[in-house]
């Protein structure tokens, strides 16, 4: 599986957001576990990405479920910005 670079001078909208996070959901279940959001922290070069993820899935995890799912995503846009130093904007 080919993981697709982001130019980090290029803004990339929420759509491309979970597009790129979507390469992570290696066991396809259509959610973002802490592993797997761990494993896209890495891809970025971040540090402390066991830590940062299980809070990041912690946080955005609305109903408990402990994984990310496709309607709290968005929710991750704030912790990637701010950890990840992407630029995400709103369209
Ligand atoms: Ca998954």
């Amino acid at each position: 599986m080919a993981i697709r670079a982001i130019p980090s001078s290029r803004e990339m909208t929420v759509e491309d957001f979970k597009e790129w996070l979507k390469q992570f959901d290696t066991d396809r279940d259509g959610r973002i576990s802490r592993s797997e959001l761990q494993e896209a922290i890495r891809r970025r070069g971040g540090w402390f990405s066991g830590l940062r993820a299980g809070r990041a899935v912690r946080r955005a995890d609305m109903d408990g479920s402990g994984f990310v799912d496709d309607s709290e995503v968005e929710n991750l846009v704030a912790f990637a910005q701010k950890t990840l130093g992407m630029r995400i904007t709103a369209w």
